[in-house]
């Protein structure tokens, strides 16, 4: 049995590692709390990706021509994609896909609070592209360098492709805002509406974030809520000055001595109202999931059969 002593030299030499910027791997000891911590952000992370295929599928029958349907398509099973590499990232650390599957349906897990958002007209699919995957690319660059292992891999091959989702969004914002007045108008509209969720993205203030200080001692993180959201308000300002786009924040204004934008305040009633279950599509989001798991139940038994046939099969030849 392992002594107080046992367990504070191995935190002392696990905190060791995480100073020297070693890699911590599924097989290495480490701190309870380190491993709940992970469990809980990327589950909430590959929650927040599968999720995240349900505003933008909502336009697949949509999309004005073949190519915008063929790329959108490409994109939305990207998002799932990531959604399945985080999963098994998270496997890693012992807890079952199926009781993490649970936990999101049962509203016990959190995902990203931009999803609770209606995707209403097709310049919405064209910020979600540009601001959403744009603020997410931000966080998980930084997390390309968190401290475990197989979620900074994981992170390598999702910023590639966010990168490209970024660009295919932004594309289409070009297109409507050098477009028609009604185009313009329609891309005005989605940034508008979409901005201010974007920048929700980031989590709370540094000072009420429950996790961070943890999170960035374990280097779970690598970068703080506001640094980052900071990051992505100051990148997004010369895009909105190239579409000829009228800037959301009407208190957006450069800080030469911070070298930053300086910006408005974040509505929190908001942030909160949908984190806690209350946005505009909380309910349907969870609806279609528990309905489209249920659909596909027959997929997973027969995947299960089929491994027990092979395994039975292995066994007579053994
Ligand atoms: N929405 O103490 P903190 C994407 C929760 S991927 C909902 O600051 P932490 C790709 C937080 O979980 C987008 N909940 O927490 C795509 C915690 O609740 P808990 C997802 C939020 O973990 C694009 C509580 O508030 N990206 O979009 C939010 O240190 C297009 C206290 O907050 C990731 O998940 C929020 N915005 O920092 C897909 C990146 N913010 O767990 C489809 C990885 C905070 O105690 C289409 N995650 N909460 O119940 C992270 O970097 C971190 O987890 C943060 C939050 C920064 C999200």
């Amino acid at each position: 049995m392992k002594t107080t002593a046992d367990e504070t030299r191995l935190e002392q030499r696990f905190q060791q590692r995480i100073e020297q910027e070693q890699k911590i791997e599924p097989k290495d000891w480490m701190p309870d709390g380190y491993r709940k911590s992970l469990i809980r952000q990327i589950s909430q992370h590959a929650h927040s990706e599968v999720i995240g295929m349900q505003p933008e599928g909502n336009f697949i029958t949509r999309a004005p021509s073949l190519r915008r349907k063929a790329v959108l398509l490409s994109k939305v099973q990207d998002e799932g994609g990531h959604g399945l590499y985080l999963y098994s990232a998270a496997e890693t650390l012992g807890t079952p896909r199926s009781e993490l599957i649970a936990a999101l349906q049962s509203g016990e897990a959190k995902y990203a609070s931009i999803f609770n958002y209606p995707t209403q007209s097709w310049g919405d699919i064209g910020a979600i592209g540009w601001l959403v995957d744009g603020a997410a690319i931000v966080n998980q660059i930084s997390l390309q360098r968190t401290s475990y292992g197989p979620y900074a891999r994981g992170m390598v091959r999702i910023c590639k492709e966010e990168s490209f989702h970024q660009r295919q969004g932004y594309e289409i914002m070009i297109a409507l805002a050098h477009g028609s007045p009604a185009q313009k108008r329609m891309a005005q509209d989605s940034l508008n509406r979409f901005y201010w969720p974007a920048l929700m993205m980031f989590g709370p203030h540094d000072s009420e974030s429950a996790h961070s200080a943890r999170s960035m001692q374990w280097k779970i993180k690598r970068e703080t809520n506001d640094d980052l959201r900071q990051k992505f308000i100051d990148q997004t300002v010369p895009q909105i000055e190239y579409l000829g786009l009228q800037h959301p924040d009407s208190e957006i204004s450069w800080n030469e001595a911070r070298g930053h934008y300086d910006h408005g305040e974040i509505d929190w009633n908001e942030f909160y109202a949908v984190i806690n279950g209350n946005g505009h599509c909380n309910r349907q989001r969870i609806t279609h999931h528990i309905r489209a798991h249920e659909d596909g139940a027959w997929v997973r038994d027969a995947i299960t059969a089929h491994n027990e046939k092979l395994r039975k099969r292995a066994q007579q030849v053994a």
